[in-house]
């Protein structure tokens, strides 16, 4: 623990972002979920496991078996972690001057596709950009935008759409099956292929178990399996879902797009069995993706996540609702409606939190979202911080005291001001930019 007076110092040093302070600083840490999960006693046991033979180690052939029985694709290419699996995907079935639809962007998920020539384009319903309607499948694709994409820039100009399940950005937002099901016929009726970004794909499948009209009865495998099956390949960051702090792959079903990406990582990563994983990390992994099938698993998980966001809500603070799978989003644009979205309200309130009580969250607005083309701030319709909870790490009183600080900083909050940049990366800004109040 810190005090304030210490707080304030290390949100001055780190530029008021909390990408730059010190974990040692830090109470409780929502800045993520990723790679901060808690390794269970069987994950642990299986570092133990390591075949650190550089070649065909047997942990990558559990690793193996593991996705196919989950997930059902059939080639496995390991990774360190999701984007290098992005990577490799965009550049290998991205053309310069392609289109690449999604259900809404991701960060690095979006870089990839422009490094390879691409150009993305949203496609998610509207409601995905409303933190007050209440659809229950706010991650769905607008088949009336895809099908304009696909009439106004044709189908040979797009390679393929991805589809996120458990949407991170629009606040771990699920995509129904139903929608799922349209979105993969007109796809494939149309020569693109569908790649699927599952870093959350249990999630989603736990939302669609709790509300999607027939699945109540199926079990989160059978309900994955179906929706992996509706895509041809998969982009992975097993540091979410798979409760592990390090490792991802790209899995593809095409025999001919899996040497390709088995060409494509002994350059990147390693050598096709390992992709820079250790064996050790590779086992740890192929267990993770059992144990997080786990109906008490997932379940205690999401349910956790909706204790913190019943609570604001109960409060009356501005949070993004429904509340979706791996966070409580707060609508920085409401709780601070003094400030001009040029202000940076959802990075002045994260830092406002970590001065108040410790607690590290994640801007998620316009700092995220970037320049676009034009060199102008993208100004996301979503200026949200969020409050991301990491799996079988944190209790519920632990939800109690972040809920409690949050309610304090909505007290005074006309007291927070605006920043302005004093240093701004190129690429992916958020993580090492710094700023100062404005005046
Ligand atoms: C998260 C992260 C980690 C992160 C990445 C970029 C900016 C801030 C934080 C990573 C994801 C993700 C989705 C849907 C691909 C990646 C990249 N999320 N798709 O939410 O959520 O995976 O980090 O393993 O490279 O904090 P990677």
């Amino acid at each position: 623990m810190t005090t304030r007076d210490e707080r304030v110092k290390a949100a001055e040093v780190a530029g008021y972002n909390t990408f730059l302070l010190k974990s040692e600083d830090v109470y409780i840490d929502l800045l993520t979920d990723s790679g901060t999960s808690a390794m269970s006693d069987r994950q642990w046991s299986g570092l133990m496991l390591g075949d650190e033979a550089y070649a065909g180690s047997r942990n990558f052939y559990n690793l193996e078996k593991a996705m196919q029985d989950i997930y059902g694709y059939k080639h496995l290419i390991p990774t360190h972690q999701g984007r290098a699996a992005e990577h490799m995907i965009s550049q290998i079935l991205i053309n310069e001057g392609d289109f690449i639809p999604g259900n809404m962007y991701f960060t690095t998920t979006r870089l990839h596709q422009e490094i390879a020539g691409g150009t993305f384009v949203d496609v998610i319903i509207s409601e995905a950009h409303d933190p007050t309607s209440l659809h229950p499948f706010k991650g769905d694709v607008d088949l009336d935008k895809f099908q304009k994409l696909i009439d106004e820039k044709g189908a040979d100009k797009i390679p393929y759409i991805c589809i996120a399940t458990a949407v991170n950005m629009c606040g771990g937002q699920p995509i129904s099956l139903a929608n799922m099901r349209l979105v993969s016929e007109m796809a494939h009726s149309n020569g693109i292929l569908v790649v699927h970004d599952m870093t959350r794909c249990i999630e989603n499948a736990y939302m669609i178990k709790d509300h999607e009209e027939g699945y109540a009865d199926k079990s989160i495998t059978e309900i994955t399996r179906e929706i992996c099956d509706l895509t041809d390949a998969a982009t992975m960051s097993s540091k979410k879902d798979h409760l592990v702090n390090i490792g991802g792959f790209l899995a593809v079903n095409d025999p001919e797009l899996a040497d390709k990406a088995r060409n494509m990582v002994v350059v990147y990563e390693g050598l096709h069995t390992y992709g820079g994983m250790a064996g050790r990390d590779m086992e740890a992994l192929a267990i993770g993706i059992r144990e997080c099938a786990e109906y008490e698993h997932i379940r205690a998980r999401v349910e956790q996540v909706r204790y913190l966001g019943a609570k604001l809500d109960g409060e009356g603070i501005p949070i993004v609702k429904p509340v979706g799978t791996h966070g409580v989003f707060l609508d920085a644009r409401k709780f601070l409606d003094h400030l001009d979205q040029d202000q940076f309200p959802a990075q002045a309130l994260a830092a406002e939190i970590y001065i108040d009580s410790g607690v590290r969250a994640m801007e998620r607005g316009n700092v995220s979202a970037g320049r676009g083309p034009d060199g102008e701030n993208r100004k996301p319709p979503l200026e949200l911080v969020r409050l991301t909870i990491p799996r079988r790490v944190y209790t519920q009183a632990h939800m109690d005291v972040v809920a409690e600080s949050i309610m304090e900083v909505y007290d005074h909050r006309g007291k927070v001001k605006g920043l302005e940049f004093t240093y701004e990366p190129e690429y992916l800004r958020f993580f090492q930019a710094k700023f100062k109040p404005t005046a």
